[in-house]
């Protein structure tokens, strides 16, 4: 499952400073640096993938590098979300014209359903969807008509269901080590799939992301990092660490730049 041909990726709004954020970051977003960053990160996507399509950047949507919220992309169906905060949502314009080229079977989600991609972890067994602040049953129900083993998790704290876990192998969960990840960790846990759980004690780490046999895990946070890479070698993947600061203050993660497929 994690081997992927094809990703989305979308270039930086030149307004990513003015992106929204949860909370103030302490310092601004630097934009030449959040530059840097992403292309370091887009760099390894390219390495890693065969066909990358890069959509271009839209300066009246500074969130837009965000491009996993914008669709859901399975067993060749593409769902265009309709993106829970209303800033966001001309976001899809440009991305809706990239998946209608690429021939996918297209479906769009309206109101009242909101989802973000970000919110949508799917593995081995099932789609989980977390009902958040930006995903409603509604947007749950969308995706369960078209995927079917579709699951509800509810993220009580947490911008998304992804900014408190995500799939490092087919059967394991990477999680934060406290009581957010715990609560999410009791729901996903109460079916008998039974996953493997990976605790790590920075909520920025809880986000990995898995190609073929490459994870990438944040850089800058030593106690997860350490935890992560011993899991990443004992299990014979690469372990490969990116720097994503920029991005973190605004409340983004390491799936969260990308659409893989
Ligand atoms: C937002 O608040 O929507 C953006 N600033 C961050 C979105 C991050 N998306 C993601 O992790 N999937």
């Amino acid at each position: 499952m994690f081997n992927y041909t094809s990703a989305l990726i979308r270039t930086l709004s030149n307004n990513f400073p003015k992106s929204i954020c949860k909370h103030k970051p302490l310092e601004p977003i630097n934009l030449e640096k959040a530059h840097q960053q992403h292309t370091i990160y887009t760099d390894h996507i390219k390495k890693l993938i065969t066909n990358v399509y890069t959509i271009e950047e839209d300066d009246n949507c500074p969130d837009c590098v965000f491009i996993e919220d914008t669709c859901v992309i399975f067993d060749n169906k593409a769902v265009i979300t309709n993106l829970g905060h209303h800033l966001r949502k001309p976001e899809i314009i440009k991305v809706q014209e990239k998946l209608l080229e690429l021939k996918l079977e297209l479906f769009w989600m309206k109101e009242p359903a909101t989802l973000d991609g970000g919110d949508v972890l799917i593995t081995n067994h099932e789609i989980l969807v977390g009902i958040s602040e930006r995903t409603n049953m509604d947007g749950y129900e969308f995706l369960k008509d078209i995927f079917k083993k579709v699951r509800p998790i509810l993220v009580k704290n947490g911008l998304h269901l992804k900014s408190l876990i995500s799939l490092l192998d087919y059967n394991t969960i990477v999680v934060v080590d406290n009581d957010d990840g715990q609560e999410i960790i009791q729901q996903i846990q109460s079916t008998d799939i039974g996953y493997d759980i990976i605790k790590v004690p920075d909520v920025e780490c809880a986000n990995v992301l898995r190609i073929k046999n490459c994870v990438l895990i944040q850089k800058g946070f030593l106690r997860s990092e350490n935890i992560l890479e011993d899991e990443i070698c004992d299990r014979g993947l690469e372990c490969i660490k990116v720097e994503m600061s920029e991005f973190i203050k605004a409340d983004g993660a390491l799936t969260c730049c990308n659409v893989l497929f």
